[in-house]
């Protein structure tokens, strides 16, 4: 069942706030133009093109806060987004959210909660994104939105729309991690959330990784938010992105992980992120983001 009927809203999200790296701004753009909405109407959905959130450019603002770099303007462009998924998703859209560096997904995941209640999440990602201001070694925010959306980490971050947490972790999944830092490691035990790590991925294979996200995913929750960050894929498939690590999905198995998730109809909203043109090769990635998405959204007709 496709929780939202076939309306499709896309949001555009071109921040490149939350990471050192310019170019991941034009992720949206990049996505739009591989197809994504003539993909996704030939699917038989009808799709609304909200166009992008309006984001500052780093080079007009001063960094701020040491920790957490332009944590004001992550902030308000999180609070935007919130708003948006969460009045797309009550007025019967499923959201398409593209970035634009992870840390959106702040705001996509505390939108989608307001709107329909406890959700479980599976977030693909060769990291962890469960830093917090006191253990990030970057400052940059796409280090720790999972970690917001469970409670933890800087105010600012964890209050967005006025509660906390977005998340509980027994329904949280991350999926193809490879790269975790020390301390996020703790933070990721103590949390009790679930991983799949690449090397789990190897010995139980995807189908079955996928299985299992999706039953602890959908436990006692009204849908499931998908994050997808393009660097779970290996760099082979989705070269266009500004933290690359080795060992990751090939295309079959990224596929097939959209495939189940179809077929299950839990997935009530997701983001496509990290995108980055610049780094790209002949827009690889973005092709790879619309061809998940058409995998996700494919209607079973055999
Ligand atoms: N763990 C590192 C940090 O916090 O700086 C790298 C985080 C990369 C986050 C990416 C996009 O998923
Ligand atoms: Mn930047
Ligand atoms: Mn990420
Ligand atoms: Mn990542």
């Amino acid at each position: 069942d496709q929780k939202n009927g076939k309306k499709l809203r896309v949001i555009g999200v071109p921040s490149d706030l939350g990471q050192g790296r310019r170019g991941v701004d034009m992720g949206p753009s990049a996505i739009r133009y591989a197809g994504l909405s003539d993909r996704l109407k030939e699917l038989g959905y009808d799709v609304q093109d909200l166009g992008n959130i309006d984001v500052p450019t780093p080079e007009s603002r001063v960094q701020g806060h040491e920790k957490l770099k332009y944590l004001d303007q992550v902030r308000a462009v999180c609070d935007e987004l919130r708003v948006l998924v969460r009045d797309s998703l009550r007025d019967g859209f499923m959201p398409i959210v593209l970035g634009g560096d992870h840390s959106l997904a702040i705001g996509s995941v505390a939108g989608a909660v307001e709107a329909r209640g406890r959700l479980g999440c599976i977030w693909f990602d060769a990291h962890g994104d469960m830093n917090t201001d006191k253990t990030t070694p970057s400052g940059n925010i796409h280090g720790m939105p999972l970690a917001a959306s469970l409670g933890l980490g800087h105010v600012d971050l964890v209050t967005l729309g006025g509660f906390s947490p977005k998340l509980h972790a027994e329904n949280v999944v991350l999926v193809g991690a490879r790269s975790i830092d020390p301390e996020e490691r703790v933070l990721i035990r103590e949390s009790g959330m679930h991983v799949f790590t690449m090397a789990d991925v190897d010995e139980m294979g995807i189908s079955a990784v996928m299985h299992k996200a999706i039953e602890l995913a959908s436990k006692g929750t009204q849908g499931v938010h998908l994050s997808v960050d393009l660097d779970a894929l290996d760099p082979m498939y989705a070269p266009g992105v500004g933290t690359a690590v080795n060992g990751g999905f090939t295309y079959r198995e990224g596929h097939l992980a959209m495939e189940v998730l179809a077929a299950s109809g839990c997935v009530t909203s997701v983001d496509f992120v990290e995108v980055n043109p610049i780094l790209d090769l002949q827009n690889r990635t973005g092709t790879m983001a619309v061809e998940l998405a058409s995998s996700l959204l494919g209607l079973t007709v055999m």
